[in-house]
């Protein structure tokens, strides 16, 4: 049965991926080049190194390795200059009730992100206590699509993949949490997370009954 739930991070407890968003855009403007909304998806869930990749490919340049470690740490500047400002109140609504409910029932919780910045994010947010392990991008070497990050988490836990319901939004996370052999619950756009089990617009929105039965599909 249903014994862990693992929470992405950006877009799932809270919306990083605007500040994400602000900063790679600033990055592209001043390479030359406009980088939209759209594009942007595309870097959900992936790493800072593989967002940057996909950025140049936008902008059809190509740079050598010294560029582009500068460019990844310019803009992971600009995105800590407002992670910096975030408070509790940006916990996206119903993540906080959701993951007490989660608790309460028994079911173990982690924090599995692809995020190197997760730790001043729970810090700043004061989340720590809502979960049982905290896995982040500095402890995982293949990112999403790959399933590591939350297969170390079942294996940190303690609980077999199979019995463990990933929380996503993004479609490289949901491809990673099948993967893992794990149940996959979309937050976000149904037309986004087509290969979701259950897609749902937020935490807020789903009840632990409804969790119940998608896992008994
Ligand atoms: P950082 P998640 C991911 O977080 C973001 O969705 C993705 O856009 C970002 O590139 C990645 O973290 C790395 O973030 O630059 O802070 O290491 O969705 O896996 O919680
Ligand atoms: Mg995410």
């Amino acid at each position: 049965g249903l014994s862990a739930c693992l929470f992405d991070l950006d877009g799932v407890i809270v919306d990083t991926a605007k500040y994400h968003f602000i900063a790679w855009r600033q990055i592209a403007r001043e390479l030359g080049f406009e980088f939209t909304e759209k594009d942007n998806e595309r870097l959900k869930g992936v790493s800072r190194t593989r967002s940057l990749e996909i950025l140049l490919e936008v902008g059809g340049l190509g740079l050598d390795t010294a560029t582009k470690v500068a460019l990844a740490e310019k803009k992971n500047a600009v995105y800590l200059s407002y992670v910096m400002k975030m408070t509790p109140a940006e916990i996206l609504p119903g993540a906080e009730r959701f993951l007490t409910e989660c608790r309460s029932a028994g079911y173990k919780t982690a924090l599995a992100t692809a995020s190197r910045n997760a730790a001043v994010i729970v810090e700043l947010l004061k989340i720590a206590s809502l979960f049982d392990v905290v896995v982040d991008g500095n402890r995982v070497t293949h990112t999403k699509p790959d399933p590591e990050v939350f297969l170390t988490c079942a294996s940190e836990l303690g609980i077999p993949p199979a019995s463990c319901a990933v929380f996503e939004d993004a479609e490289a996370g949901i491809e990673a949490a099948h993967a893992g052999c794990m149940l996959a619950i979309g937050i976000g756009d149904p037309a986004v997370l087509k290969k979701a089990d259950l897609v749902v617009p937020g935490l807020g929105e789903l009840s632990l009954e409804e969790l119940r039965a998608v896992w008994a599909e």
